[in-house]
């Protein structure tokens, strides 16, 4: 038996199941927010989702049409290449198959790109068949602003730096480019579960 109590051990840390937590990851059950500059505030009016580059049309959205898009509600754990990983995130939001559905491309790679700025590369099939989302809502309100309100992107299977606040758009690229965190260091790829932190990992 250990001399430390299981409850002063619980206190600090929630335990989390270790079939969910990717190596060098501890859970917490705050919401960090994690932005590399100041919060855009982009009246809803002003506000456009695109898809374009390497597509045969260019496609945007205005608010009101985005919102009618079919949505999906999204529980998911999320990861952040800080070491702190969240369970059961509640989401909802536009899966990103369903935004690539109105476009044709043969491109394998696009940026998102967001207000203020910041950018992240994605291979196309780490956010297709179900993987990624566009998401406009967590807990059931509409998203904060810290937290990438209105719209964010959603890829929680890879570290949370590519899930980009402030989305409003992809622009379909033949090849793989490097985003902001990627420029500095971080991984191309970022698979949590095999730590792709930084480059040479
Ligand atoms: N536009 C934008 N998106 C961003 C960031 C940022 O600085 N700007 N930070 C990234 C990082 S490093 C993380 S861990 C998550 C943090 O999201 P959160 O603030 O909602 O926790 O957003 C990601 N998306
Ligand atoms: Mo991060």
């Amino acid at each position: 038996m250990s001399p430390i109590s299981r409850g002063f051990l619980g206190r600090r840390r929630p335990v989390a199941d270790p079939s969910r937590l990717p190596p060098g990851q501890y859970l917490t059950t705050d919401f960090p927010v994690l932005s590399a500059g100041p919060t855009p505030h982009t009246p809803l009016d002003e506000w456009t989702f695109a898809i374009d580059g390497e597509v045969d049309e260019r496609m945007s959205w205005p608010w009101a049409d985005f919102l009618a898009l079919p949505a999906e509600d999204v529980k998911t754990d999320i990861h952040c290449v800080t070491k702190w990983s969240k369970f059961d995130t509640a989401w909802r939001g536009v899966s990103v198959d369903t935004l690539l559905g109105a476009v044709k491309t043969s491109a394998g790679y696009l940026t998102a790109w967001s207000d203020g700025g910041y950018t992240t590369n994605l291979a196309v099939e780490d956010v297709t068949d179900g993987k990624a989302w566009v998401a406009y809502q967590y807990g059931g309100s509409p998203l904060h602003p810290e937290h990438g309100g209105p719209a964010r992107l959603l890829v929680p299977h890879l570290y949370f730096w590519k899930s980009a606040k402030w989305v409003r758009g992809l622009r379909l690229t033949l090849d793989d480019e490097p985003g902001f965190w990627e420029n500095y260091g971080y991984h191309n790829h970022g698979d949590p579960w095999l730590e792709q932190r930084y480059q040479g990992d």
